[in-house]
């Protein structure tokens, strides 16, 4: 075997952000960019000779060329073990459960997650360290220095691998496993929870349906809902894999899951929906006639998880993304369990995992997980609701109102300006910031403030701390205004406003989500002056 040293140019714009490095297909498509920061990951890594890697990635456009240059690249650099899902396919909590299981150094997963894909569409690329979770910023940071300086990568001159025929393969030293990326994540769920009682409440007559939104997921949900849990066929839907997912965006949200919400509003219903993006972290709960806000479903799963087996003796605490509402922290306080509140992406829940001070994590974006991985995960939370469902017997809709009932209701909506102008969203997010110290006890439409800040998270655990991580206005009485841009995009800016009143009194618990939250819109409008800054009179996506 023959390894060849490529010599290259430097990128300058691989830096990291919320979840890995992000760009356009046709950025990736430029040569040597996606093998030099891969080459640049593994400069910033030490003692991985021998050791093993997961490979797997969304299936999305690109997915299969680089899944073959990765591991060319990987068995050039020293890996003694690279474990790729079939077909390059793998969901990102599947890879960290193979991470973990396989004691691996840690895994690249291909993602851009929700972005749309196809040749006009993004493709992305991360790097999950050995506890299964999305390498901290001290690392992203050391691959971001590399790639600014790299001037060569390693690589193995030999054929394509056959990632499509399970089986194992030799490059030079190292193993290649072609490996059934369902197995070990299904039976990881069925250790978890209940799969009896659910296969009873599915034979009752109780109806489902998922939407895989023709990402990864399919493959995973097929297996388990109908062939473990015996749902109907066809209860899954756009379940095969597609590189541009059929043009749509993978993100479940009731925009782009569209179709599922129409069908869990219409007349015949099913009893409950779900959906997950593109690589099979997010997940989106319909029940029938009812939209969960996800921030609602953290708190939900986490109030009811000692139902499902995995948690019988209840959770250590409970931790939450800033912008994520404040309604599982009603639920911790209810339950006298710690609550952590952490900048956006999961790569700041590992600590707090990993030393056991949380079991349940999620995120307004549709994220929600445990300690059984180190990532968010999609089917984790459609088979924690199921599981509930089983036990209480009861609606989506009844247990949501009941859980208003006993802890108020966090009215909460996000609002996104997708691709303005960079320079116009730095200008704006200063003149807010700007404002932050004499807002304290202004009154702002009708509301007074109690507290304004920019975010900063001091880890517990390592003592690191993160700074600039959203502009937050807390008003009196529980409401709550977050600015922050996004870290995920590939095209411009992003600007996401996030929204949240409390509401304790329960004959106020029926309003429509838009309706209650008027006087938030309005504070944001005036604080913000996003119109002035962007020139956008709405927001580009509502969730
Ligand atoms: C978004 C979400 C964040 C999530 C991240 C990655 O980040 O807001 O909650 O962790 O995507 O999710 P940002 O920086 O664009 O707001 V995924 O499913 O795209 O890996
Ligand atoms: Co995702």
């Amino acid at each position: 075997m023959t390894f060849k040293t490529i010599s290259t140019t430097a990128f300058t714009d691989q830096k990291p952000g919320t979840s890995g490095l992000r760009k356009k297909v046709t950025v990736f498509a430029q040569e040597h960019y996606a093998e030099n920061f891969i080459q640049s990951i593994f400069d910033s890594l030490e003692d991985f000779q021998g050791k093993t890697l997961v490979l797997g990635g969304d299936g999305r456009y690109l997915n299969r060329k680089v899944i073959q240059s990765t591991i060319k690249i990987a068995a050039a650099n020293g890996f003694g073990r690279i474990l790729v899902g079939l077909g390059g396919i793998t969901s990102t909590p599947a890879a960290s459960n193979l991470i973990r299981k396989n004691k691996a150094f840690g895994g690249i997963i291909l993602s851009a997650s929700h972005n749309a894909g196809g040749p006009q569409g993004d493709f992305g690329i991360k790097f999950n360290i050995s506890n299964g979770g999305p390498a901290p910023e001290k690392l992203t940071e050391a691959m971001f220095a590399n790639s600014k300086t790299i001037t060569s990568y390693k690589i193995a001159d030999c054929a394509d691998i056959d990632i499509d025929t399970l089986g194992s393969h030799q490059i030079g030293d190292t193993v290649v496993e072609i490996i059934d990326p369902v197995k070990d994540y299904a039976a990881l769920m069925e250790s978890l929870f209940d799969f009896q009682a659910i296969r009873t409440l599915l034979q009752s007559g109780f109806t489902m349906r998922f939407d895989a939104m023709h990402a990864v997921t399919g493959p995973y949900a097929t297996e388990i809902f109908e062939n473990r849990l015996g749902a109907k066929a066809g209860s899954v839907f756009n379940a095969v894999p597609l590189e541009d997912f059929g043009g749509h965006h993978p993100d479940p949200n009731i925009v782009y899951a569209h179709e599922l919400y129409e069908e869990l509003m219409s007349a015949n219903a099913p009893d409950f929906g779900a959906a997950s993006d593109g690589d099979g972290d997010r997940n989106l709960i319909i029940g029938k006639g009812m939209y969960i806000a996800p921030s609602d479903s953290l708190a939900v799963l986490a109030a009811n998880a000692h139902l499902a087996p995995a948690y019988s003796k209840g959770i250590a605490g409970i931790a939450r993304s800033m912008p994520t509402s404040c309604a599982a922290d009603r639920v911790a306080e209810k339950l006298k369990i710690g609550m952590h509140e952490t900048p956006t992406g999961w790569k700041f829940f590992g600590n707090l995992l990993d030393t056991g001070l949380v079991t349940i994590c999620g995120e307004e974006s549709a994220g929600t997980g445990s300690d059984h991985v180190r990532e968010k995960d999609g089917l984790w939370a459609v088979l924690l609701w199921l599981n509930i469902l089983a036990v209480r017997k009861q609606s989506v809709a009844e247990i949501m109102h009941e859980h208003w009932q006993t802890y108020g209701r966090n009215y909460y909506s996000r609002h996104d300006y997708e691709e303005v102008a960079s320079d116009g969203a730095n200008a704006l997010m200063d003149a807010l910031r700007a404002k932050l110290p004499d807002l304290k006890g202004k009154t702002v439409q009708g509301m007074v403030v109690e507290a304004a800040d920019d975010f900063a998270y001091h880890d517990p655990v390592d003592h690191s701390v993160s700074k600039h991580q959203g502009i937050r206005i807390l008003f009196a009485g529980g409401s709550r205004l977050v600015v922050r841009l996004s870290g995920t995009g590939t095209a411009g800016a992003t600007i996401r406003i996030y929204l949240e009143r409390y509401e304790a009194d329960s004959s106020k618990h029926d309003l429509e989500t838009q309706a209650a939250l008027t006087p938030l819109i309005a504070a944001a409008a005036e604080l913000t002056e996003i119109t002035h800054y962007t020139g956008r009179e709405k927001p580009s996506v509502i969730t």
